[in-house]
């Protein structure tokens, strides 16, 4: 059994050590260094360049290296007949729970403004909301988002989600399609975005969508960057209505140094680190699937092509 890998060489090292750990006999070839590609069973990936993938004429499987898979759904040449493989692991939900959770509490403990206080040497104590009555949303109710709003709701906050289709996860109200957009909106004091990127999610964090927030609310943004047009909401900040922006993904990464959310006072900006894959962990979820595609059964958590995720 043949791999090849195309991701940071920074964590190569792991993913070669974990891969073969759960198939010592295989051999895991590193991008460009492939030989001759119709040797290839599976392709491990994370963005891979365009056109890159049909070249590989045996594939059995593309094995996602992220919970998204917008980065390798862009190539108009994917071949259509391969199946794609989504990463859920463990690790990975749990730390986007983690960076959704810690986020959350910030604001809702008023942590941004203790820690302004702090700097200035304030001693003074704000009003502490109560958590049952503070109303959380996700945009999105897939793996990441249910853990999420689950963890969030086991704390005592009053969580809401929307997606596109109905779901039903204990603890969490549910809004489904496009209609019920708006009273999910207007209901939602600290919002999360947790959408896969496709056609009908690019730009969903627009003005309007932002205008249907209550005033003072906060937007986390730890899906992609592309769901959120930057202007809309720098001026949804400058105007007071959003009280502040926590985002982790942005239009083109890393951001660029001249880009207005880089130091404004309601934005802060984080590396794409919400949640990392751990090699260790992720391996198991990939090596899962080739010991069921190897036994000619079908993947776990394929994507559809035609909904995009
Ligand atoms: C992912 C990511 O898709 O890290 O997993 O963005």
């Amino acid at each position: 059994m043949i791999f090849m890998y195309y991701s940071g060489v920074d964590k190569m090292p792991l993913w070669r050590a974990a891969v073969l750990g759960h198939f010592p006999d295989a051999e895991f070839r590193v991008w460009p260094d492939v030989g001759d590609k119709s040797e290839i069973d599976y392709a491990i990936v994370w963005r891979p360049p365009e056109g890159e993938l049909k070249s590989y004429p045996n594939l059995k499987a593309i094995l996602s290296l992220g919970a998204g898979i917008d980065g390798i759904l862009c190539d108009p040449d994917l071949p259509r007949d391969v199946p794609i493989v989504r990463l859920v692991d463990r690790c990975l939900t749990e730390g986007m729970s983690e960076y959704v959770l810690y986020w959350t509490l910030h604001f809702h403990r008023k942590f941004d403004r203790y820690l302004e206080m702090s700097a200035e040497r304030n001693w003074g104590n704000l009003l502490q909301d109560d958590t049952h009555e503070k109303r959380v949303g996700i945009l999105g109710l897939g793996e990441l988002g249910g853990d999420a709003g689950r963890k969030l709701a086991a704390i005592g906050f009053d969580v809401a989600a929307w997606s596109r289709t109905p779901k039903s996860v204990d603890g969490i109200t549910s809004f489904s399609g496009a209609d019920a957009l708006a009273p999910f909106l207007a209901r939602t004091e600290i919002l999360v975005c947790l959408l896969p990127l496709t056609a009908e999610t690019e730009g969903i964090i627009d003005a309007g969508l932002l205008a249907g927030l209550p005033e003072g609310a906060v937007v986390i943004n730890c899906a992609r960057g592309g769901h959120v047009v930057d202007d809309d909401l720098l001026a949804a900040l400058d105007s007071g209505h959003i009280h502040a922006a926590v985002l982790d993904v942005f239009h083109k990464e890393p951001l660029a140094d001249d880009h207005a959310f880089w130091g404004h006072p309601k934005v802060t900006v984080t590396p794409h680190m919400a949640s990392l894959t751990v090699p260790s962990s992720a391996s198991e979820f990939i090596a899962e699937n080739v010991r069921l595609i190897e036994q000619g059964k079908a993947p776990l958590n394929t994507v559809d092509l035609d909904r995009g995720y």
